[in-house]
This record gives structure tokens, sequence and C-alpha cells, in this order.
């Protein structure tokens, strides 16, 4: 009769099994400007002391909360605002929409990108997303109207998921505002308000060199990257201080009764909005951040080959 008793072996497996079944996975997906500071935000909220070096195309970390080990938090970082949005469907799936909140990261201490950069983002995420609301609602509907007492418009629109992502936009580098006009800040903080009430977004102003704020971030992505039930303080308008805009809130006292199209308007006629460029950057292997010695040596005995080659087969055909 073989033995019943489970080796090591067995029970690392079943360990690791049962684990990843009772795992609790949520994430959160950073985009935004160039260098606008999603990888400083996302060292906070992951307690990374390490410099940032800039972000080539998708960085993935996770997290566990500190308060249950079975909750985890992946963190997806697309490190360009534009070109790179071409790799938004890897990291934005259709399964992820109930657990995912995205986090458009924009710098504040230059007005010139925020209409553009946040224009595009917003309307590829929306292009991305719609399809599977569209879907997800029409199932519904039909499995609603398989059951005659319950066709009632009213009901259906009850009965309609809640499977809107949460996006919040965290308007980073507050603390470069210093010297700003007052109006010029006015006009920012009203145009960024007019947006995210037109879209549902929350919008929280921020800033790695504010203690103060850095602890608002934590709490904030705690909030969507672990489900935590956290005491957030009430909303503030006012442009004289770091703005909070939680996404049911209503800014109009701010507003004073200015469309978003007029403040885009008036966004434009101040700054020159920048061109989005759809074009890969310069080579990374040629930047200093990237250095690996090893890997360069090999790089460059490799060049100089095809450069061999090359020059080899030029000969050939003259
Ligand atoms: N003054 C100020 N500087 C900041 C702030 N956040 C980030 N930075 C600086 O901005 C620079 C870029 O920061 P990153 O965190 O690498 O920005 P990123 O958006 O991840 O950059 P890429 O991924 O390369 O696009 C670094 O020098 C940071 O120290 C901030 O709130 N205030
Ligand atoms: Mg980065």
């Amino acid at each position: 009769m073989g033995s019943t008793r489970k080796t090591v072996w067995d029970l690392g497996i079943e360990l690791g099994h049962n684990r990843s079944q009772t795992v609790a996975k949520r994430s959160l997906l950073f985009l935004g400007s160039k260098q606008s500071g999603k990888t400083s935000i996302i060292h906070r909220f992951l307690d990374k002391k390490d410099e940032p070096k800039p972000t080539l195309a998708l960085d993935y970390s996770y997290t566990r909360s500190d308060q249950s080990e079975n909750q985890q938090c992946d963190v997806w970082e697309l490190g360009e605002a534009t070109y790179l949005l071409k790799l938004l469907p890897f990291v934005l799936k259709e399964e992820q929409l109930k657990s995912m909140a995205i986090i458009l990261v924009l710098d504040l201490s230059k007005p010139h990108e925020l209409v553009p950069i946040t224009e595009c983002l917003l309307n590829t995420i929306s292009m991305r997303i719609s399809p599977f609301m569209k879907k997800h609602s029409e199932d519904r509907r039909s499995s609603i109207s398989k059951n005659k007492s319950e066709r009632r418009s009213s009901m259906i629109k009850k009965l309609l998921p809640d499977i809107t992502i949460p996006i919040i936009i965290m308007a980073n580098k507050y603390d470069l505002l210093q010297e700003m006009e007052p109006e010029d800040l006015k006009l920012i903080s009203k145009y960024l308000c007019s947006l995210c009430q037109s879209q549902g977004c929350s919008l929280i102003y921020t800033s790695i060199k504010r203690d103060q704020l850095v602890s608002r971030i934590r709490l904030l992505l705690k909030k969507h990257g672990f489900n935590e039930q956290t005491e957030f303080p009430e909303a503030r308008f006012d442009y004289t201080k770091p703005i909070w805009m939680p996404s049911e809130s209503d800014p109009s006292n701010l507003l004073d009764g200015d469309s978003l199209e007029m403040l885009k308007n008036m966004m434009i006629k101040r700054w020159k909005p920048i061109e989005i460029e759809l074009k890969l950057p310069d080579d990374p292997a040629k930047d200093d951040n990237f250095k690996e010695r090893d890997i360069d040596i090999i790089r460059s005995q490799r060049y100089q080959e095809l450069e061999n080659y090359r020059h080899h087969m030029d000969h050939k055909t003259d």
C-alpha cells in the first residue's frame, strides 16, 4: 500500500495554489505626460526610496496591503502620454474593469501641455472602454428582456451594472506654482474642475515635495488599490490652496457659470498648446540612465560586426 503522507514539495504546491486563490487583486494604471512624476508618485505609494529613472515603455510592480496579506495591488505605468497609448489594450482589459482605477498624472508647471495631453488621454481611454460598457449593457438588457415582468425601462436602468472605472487626475508638481499669477492658477483650476465634472473624474493637486500632499496621495491610492475605506477630507475648491474634487462633488461655486468650452478656449489663448507627437523617442540605449556595462560591450561588438559586414557587402557590389 502506497503512503498517503504528503511531501514538503506537495505541501509547497498546495500552499501556493491556496494562496493564489485567496489573494484579492486590484490594479492601478498610471498614465500621463512625460516626466510629470508618475514613477515618483508610485514610489511614494510603494515606499520605495530610489530615485526614479525615465520609464521607457510599460513598468509593472505590485504591493500587498499592510492591513491584509491577501490584498494585492498591481501597479502599471505607461511611460509616455501619447505614442505608448498603443500599449493600452495590454493593460486595460475587459475583465479588469471592476477592479482597476486609472490615474492620469499631469504636470501643473507646464500649462501649455494641459489641454492637449488631458484631451488625448481621456479620448483614448474612452475609446478603449466604451465597447466593453456597451457590450455589458446589451448583455444585461437581453437577459432582462427574457423576463416579461422586468421589461420596464426604469428597471433596466436600475439593473445596469455600475462599471464606470474610476479615473483620478493627479495634477502634480503643485510646489512649482509659487510664482504663478493668481489669475492663471484660477484659470487652470477652473478648466481642470470643469473637465473632471464633465467626465466624472476626481481631481487632486499633488506634490511629492509636500508631506501633507504625499499623505493624501497614499490615502487615495490605498482606497482604490485595496478598496480601503479611508476618511478623506471634504471637497476643496479654493484655488489658492491645493484643489481636491471627488468625482461626485459639485465645483459650481468655483466655475462662476463658465462653460468647459469657454475655459478651454481661454487656456488655449493663454498658453499655446504643444503639438502631440506620435513618434518614437530617441534610442534609449544612448541614455546614460540605462548604462549596463556588460550589455553595452556586447552591443558595441555586435554593431562593429554589422558595420564590417555592411562594408564587406558594399565592396562586393562595387
Ligand atoms: N518639484 C517637483 N518635482 C517633481 C515632483 N514629482 C516628480 N518630480 C520630479 O520630476 C522628474 C520626473 O519624475 P518621474 O517620477 O520620473 O516622472 P515620470 O512621469 O515617471 O517620468 P517618465 O516615466 O519618464 O515619463 C524627477 O526629477 C522628479 O524628481 C513634484 O511633485 N514636484
Ligand atoms: Mg516614469
